[in-house]
């Protein structure tokens, strides 16, 4: 356990309990959490963080938001789990208003984002057989290099990242990798009549929040429709207001043959995903060839509901757009003063990652996490030198402040 000058007793022993019976799949910051409230976070000794990861974009609506909690209770008391083997009484509206938001004809629930996207390879390769007419088990999906859309094996048989596929082949085959962000190698890849499909990240998150040049959403989406190719987003990170507009993909008038969403989709209370597609699509699949125990349960179903409510009521995708400018603003500003420090900050909404160079006495982006937890402000860093800073959208102007004035005092002090 990486204990710092703040790790108690207590949270060194919680650690150690993960230490010994859980698998060793994270390196997590040295923090124990036990509560959270909006961008509030507090640990088991009781000592206050601003979460700036918000799960990795699950928690847009703050954590524990009192109306996603009240719905989740209440429905927790009549039904949670029927399996899709009968009907239930919340499925059907909680489609309704994913269709209606998003302009879908119809959704597909699952769990996880990483089910939602296999859902999604599932419905791009049996769209390429019935509707483009490619010959069987001969379709192609291309994918973007630094992709990150989960940790299934078929998924990581298209990561470009060699902690993410090395030891877990053999890879299903039908990918095909191009650099992101670049049109002609799209437009050349989708020319073999194979290509069912193009996933791609909005923004790619995992790999840095990398935002791609202004055009390339819409331009690649134009690319695919000229070529009989489904434009694929993945919004499961980006999407929910995270980036300043509803989905990220708005930003360019995109509108995706297959939407995938996640993660804020419940409000961090469980995990619920979705994936939409208009009836040509999502038709392809019928009775018996995809579901899962858990998706579209009326739990789930309500939770959603609630989850989506709240990001429109609370006008969480403004608020986004605001206060994400004015922490690029002050992160500039902090660049100004500490060059030799921090070397770009970059991102939409209030998905934004700050680049660190590392100090002369090698000191990295882990220290400075290290730094700002001891000062009461939790981020993570992705890829070494790059820190995403990601809070709740309900984070307040006057809180956004006095997240940036610590973020400044150690940045100042690194
Ligand atoms: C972890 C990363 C972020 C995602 C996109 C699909 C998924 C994710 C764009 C799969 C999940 C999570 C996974 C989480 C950390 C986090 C993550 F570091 F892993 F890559 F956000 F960047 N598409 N991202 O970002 O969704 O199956 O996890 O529900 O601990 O691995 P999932």
């Amino acid at each position: 356990m990486e204990a710092t000058s703040t790790t108690t007793a207590r949270s060194q022993e919680l650690m150690a309990l993960e230490d010994r019976y859980g698998a060793h799949n994270y390196h997590p910051l040295p923090v124990v959490l036990s509560r959270g409230e909006g961008v509030h976070l507090w640990d088991v000794d009781g000592k206050h963080y601003y979460d700036f990861l918000s799960a990795y974009s699950a928690v847009n609506q703050g954590h524990c938001h009192p109306r996603i909690i009240g719905a989740l209770t209440e429905q927790a008391q009549k039904l949670t789990l029927t399996s899709r083997a009968f009907f239930n009484d919340q499925l059907g509206a909680a489609e309704k208003q994913l269709c209606e938001l998003f302009n879908y004809d119809k959704a597909l629930l699952m769990n996880s984002g990483a089910e939602a996207v296999e859902t999604a390879l599932k419905l791009a390769r049996k769209w390429g057989y019935q509707e483009k007419g490619i010959a069987p088990n001969q379709a192609r999906i291309i994918v973007a290099e630094h992709n990150f859309h989960g940790r299934t094996t078929g998924i990581i048989s298209f990561s470009t990242d060699p902690d993410s596929t090395g030891g877990f082949g053999p890879y299903t085959p039908g990918y095909q990798v191009v650099p992101y962000d670049d049109l002609a190698a799209l437009e050349e890849a989708v020319k073999d009549p194979h290509v069912c499909g193009f996933l791609v990240e909005p923004i790619q998150g995992e790999a840095g929040v990398m935002v791609p040049s202004e055009g390339y959403l819409s331009k690649a989406a134009a690319i695919c429709k000229a070529h009989h190719v489904l434009f694929i987003a993945d919004e499961i990170q980006t999407g929910l207001g995270r980036t300043g507009e509803l989905l990220a993909v708005c930003h360019e008038g995109v509108h995706a043959d297959i939407l995938i969403l996640g993660k804020a989709l419940s409000g961090g209370v469980l995990p619920v995903s979705a994936v939409l597609a208009r009836n040509e699509v999502m038709l392809t699949i019928q009775p018996g060839q995809h579901g899962s125990t858990f998706g579209g349960n009326p739990l789930a179903s309500v939770v959603l509901r609630a989850a989506l409510d709240v990001l429109l009521d609370e006008k969480l995708t403004q608020n986004a757009r605001t206060l994400g400018e004015v922490f690029r603003e002050r992160m500039r500003r902090v660049q100004a003063q500490r060059p030799e420090v921090v070397e770009l900050v970059r991102g939409k909404g209030l998905l934004n990652a700050v680049v660190i160079k590392p100090s002369a006495d090698g000191r990295t982006a882990w220290d400075v996490c290290v730094s700002l937890m001891e000062h009461g402000l939790l981020a993570k860093p992705t890829h070494g030198d790059i820190i995403r800073f990601a809070p709740p959208l309900v984070i307040t102007e006057e809180q956004m402040h006095e997240a940036c004035d610590l973020i400044e005092q150690v940045i100042l002090a690194f």
